[in-house]
């Protein structure tokens, strides 16, 4: 009699005697559960992070991960992913989406068949997911990028966003909090000049880093809010004559930094851990799919070594707060 008490009778037993809500603990996760991950891309070394930490949890709590996905972030080069997945049965996919609208009619499907469907790093439209796990506060992490650069530049001249794809769900939030926090009398003097694309492609964010110099020679700084981005910019300015004159900042790993932080190309960015990310999803599915949680704002589950977490509104669950890295932490960092 006391083993249903210590699984998931626990849970009834404590909204009944004790008259508050508990969180839903690991042992309420079923056991083999299906999980499949769907990053932007497959070879984007930020998603790698991400899906390993995503990996790591479904070992820990017993379930069978797998990631599949597109080598590009195309707006639809995930429908196909999804659409097998749902012949597969899975119990849930936890996806970064290339796109708010495209995947939501095939996502809806798999939610329709019983599949639970997690966003994380970049999120649909709210009807293709029951849950969206965010690495930090948008708003916060826009704002949080003007403040940045705005220091590196001494608060005036001309600057330039160099983003992921046009289609990007989180770049394209955190660019409207970017515009937004610019508004601010302080910011006067600073003048953003263009957006430019370099779709998570190495190449093309090179290319693009090139263009935004050759087009302003006044250029002061350039903000890259990926990692793919920010690394080739910092690669192409390393080696240009505008090395110490442009400062480039944004969204990076520490890894792919370091080497630019320690020739000068860098002075600061910013970023959260992508493992860290990867695996809250985890549990946030594995709860979905074991039926501990529904999406409810204010429900809460267990999330492993990360703890507690609870259910925001709009079905958002966030990691925590961004580090800005700089050449006096950056060695305490190894992702
Ligand atoms: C790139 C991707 C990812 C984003 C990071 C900061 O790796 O665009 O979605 O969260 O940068």
């Amino acid at each position: 009699m006391f083993k249903p008490l210590r699984q998931a009778g626990a849970l009834a037993l404590c909204v009944a005697l004790l008259g508050i809500s508990c969180a839903a603990g690991a042992a309420d996760i079923k056991s083999g559960l299906k999980i499949a991950y769907i990053p932007k891309q497959i070879n984007n070394p930020y998603e790698v992070i991400a899906d390993n930490g995503g990996m790591a949890a479904i070992k820990e709590f017993g379930g069978v991960g797998k990631v599949v996905g597109p080598s590009d972030a195309g707006a639809s080069s995930q429908v196909q992913y999804i659409n097998t997945l749902i012949t597969q049965r899975q119990d849930a996919i936890v996806i970064a989406a290339n796109d708010a609208n495209a995947v939501v009619p095939y996502l809806k499907k798999a939610m329709s068949q019983g599949i639970k469907v997690v966003t994380f790093d970049s999120d649909t439209a709210p009807e293709g997911r029951q849950l969206f796990v965010n690495q930090a506060n948008a708003e916060g992490i826009g704002r949080g990028q003007i403040q940045l650069v705005a220091k590196l530049m001494g608060g005036e001249g001309e600057f330039a966003i160099l983003s992921a794809t046009p289609n990007a769900t989180n770049q394209n939030t955190w660019i409207k909090w970017m515009q937004e926090e610019l508004k601010k009398p302080e910011y006067a003097k600073m003048k953003l000049v263009k957006i430019a694309y370099g779709n998570d492609d190495d190449q093309k964010s090179f290319v693009e880093t090139q263009g935004l110099l050759q087009a302003y020679p006044n250029l002061k700084a350039i903000i890259a809010p990926t990692t793919v981005g920010i690394a080739a910019a910092a690669r192409y300015i390393s080696s240009s004559s505008s090395k110490g004159k442009v400062d480039v900042t944004g969204l990076g790993t520490p890894n792919q930094m370091r080497a630019f932080v320690k020739n000068g190309t860098v002075k600061a960015f910013q970023l959260w851990d992508p493992n860290q990310l990867g695996y809250l999803a985890a549990y946030a599915a594995a709860a979905l799919a074991s039926g501990t949680i529904t999406g409810k704002e204010g429900e809460s589950f267990d999330a492993g070594k990360l703890g507690k977490r609870t259910i925001g509104p709009q079905g958002e669950i966030i990691l925590g707060p961004p580090t800005t890295f700089d050449s006096g932490n950056i060695d305490n960092f190894n992702f």
